[in-house]
């Protein structure tokens, strides 16, 4: 079963409220009681009196929403294929805990498995056979801003530019070897990992720990425990001691801080992919349209409104990734989108992960508008209008970039 497949029925079993996790009277509950604005819009961001991310923030690297901070993209010029720790994004719904590796736990339940919970430690983890991918993690409202800057759209959630993404080199053991560890049975139908940070509260609710089921074929399939981010112990920001990687998924499936599994034999819903990661909106059904896989996008390694040097010839550097597979090209335009030329492709070319290209340009003065557009394997090509919805997930479109030449 593909992965619209799995969202098409679990949609259905979700309406006729054959639920467990969080069922749709939960939502209607919880919509009455918040008022649906509320209900739908974004977060209050409830941080910590010593701030919700551990990691210095400094302005060169990061720009701070909230308790969420997303990298510069001037950051990443000549940075290499992977995101440095400490530009990676962070994105909280509540704050970094501060867990203690040697007491962390890691417990495995649920009716699809054979017998009661098994428990893990660290030590357990990191003796089972490792395996180690280059993979990027990316927020599904990666880039939401331009909903509203380049479409006059009104969204709610957290006002990204394009730096809530990043790739690292992960290291962790397989979900699959785990679950098999733990008495996996062919009765599993879903998989869910809860996260150790506080209960994320909105609109008044308790809505419990972060978490999101996915189909056992998926878990099974390409998903990592990881507890080494880039040759380092995962650090606390990004789900230390243990997190979920979880390939070409929107970000919110890379569960951090995972301190629980449930193996279920029954559909499993939680308010992450019923109230969020929905598309709503007037081209959808009014019960929302469930997704889980990330889309295609293309980022210049500067920052919107730069200056340059008139008649220097400038190397314009940039990144494209998909979802979908591998990028095959990357057209950028200088004058606003009349002339396109193909970058040009540097270093790999990963699956899961990203492609970095460049291309030479001599500005004149005045104000430029620069574009950015790639294509994938698959027959995929970055839109020029993002499909409208109310969450402002998954914008695709070509972003336009401001610089001027002085
Ligand atoms: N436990 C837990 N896991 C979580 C989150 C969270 O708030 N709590 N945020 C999710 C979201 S929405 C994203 S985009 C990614 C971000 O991962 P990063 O902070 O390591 O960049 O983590 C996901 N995993
Ligand atoms: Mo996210």
């Amino acid at each position: 079963m593909d992965e619209f497949a799995y969202d098409k029925l679990r949609l259905r079993q979700w309406l006729d409220g054959r639920a467990s996790g969080f069922s749709r009277r939960d939502l209607l509950k919880l919509t009455a009681a918040a008022g649906v604005a509320g209900a739908l819009g974004p977060a209050a961001p409830a941080a910590a009196a010593d701030g919700p991310i551990v990691k210095p923030l400094p302005p060169e690297l990061f720009k701070v929403l909230g308790t969420n901070a997303e990298t510069l993209w001037s950051s990443l010029a000549g940075v290499g294929y992977h995101v440095p720790i400490d530009r990676f994004f962070v994105r909280n719904h509540t704050s970094t805990p501060v867990l203690d590796a040697a007491a962390w736990r890691l417990e495995v339940f649920g009716a699809g498995l054979r017998g009661g919970p098994v428990s893990f430690s660290l030590r357990d983890l990191a003796r089972l056979p490792s395996v180690s991918r280059s993979v990027t993690v990316e927020c599904a409202g990666n880039g939401r801003s331009y909903f509203t800057s380049q479409q006059g759209q009104t969204v709610s959630g957290t006002a990204w530019g394009l730096g809530a993404v990043g790739v690292a080199r992960w290291r962790g053991v397989r979900l699959s070897t785990v679950l098999r560890l733990a008495g996996l049975t062919s009765r599993a139908v879903d998989v869910q990992a809860s996260g150790l940070d506080p209960n994320y509260v909105t609109g008044g609710v308790d809505l419990g720990p972060v978490r999101r089921p996915m189909p056992v074929r998926k878990a099974l399939d390409d998903v990592i425990l990881a507890y080494e981010m880039n040759g380092e112990p995962l650090p606390p920001d990004h789900g230390a001691p243990v997190r979920l990687i979880v390939p070409s998924w929107i970000g919110i499936a890379s569960i951090k801080w995972v301190g629980r599994i449930e193996v279920s034999d029954a559909p499993l819903f939680s308010p992450w992919n019923t109230q969020f990661y929905r598309f709503f909106g007037p081209e959808f059904p009014a019960e929302g349209q469930p997704f889980d896989r990330q889309s295609i996008k293309s980022a210049f390694e500067l920052d919107p409104g730069v200056t340059f040097p008139v008649g220097d010839r400038v190397r314009l550097t940039g990144r494209s990734w998909s979802a979908a597979g591998r990028i095959k090209h990357v057209e950028v335009s200088t004058d606003g989108g009349t002339r396109w030329r193909r970058a040009r492709l540097v270093g790999p070319s990963v699956d899961h992960a990203w492609q970095r290209w460049e291309l030479d340009w001599r500005p004149t003065a005045g104000a430029h508008t620069l574009q950015a557009r790639a294509s994938d394997v698959r027959g995929n090509t970055q839109p020029d209008v993002a499909r409208f919805n109310t969450l402002g997930y998954l914008f695709d479109a070509v972003v336009k970039v401001p610089v001027t030449a002085a």
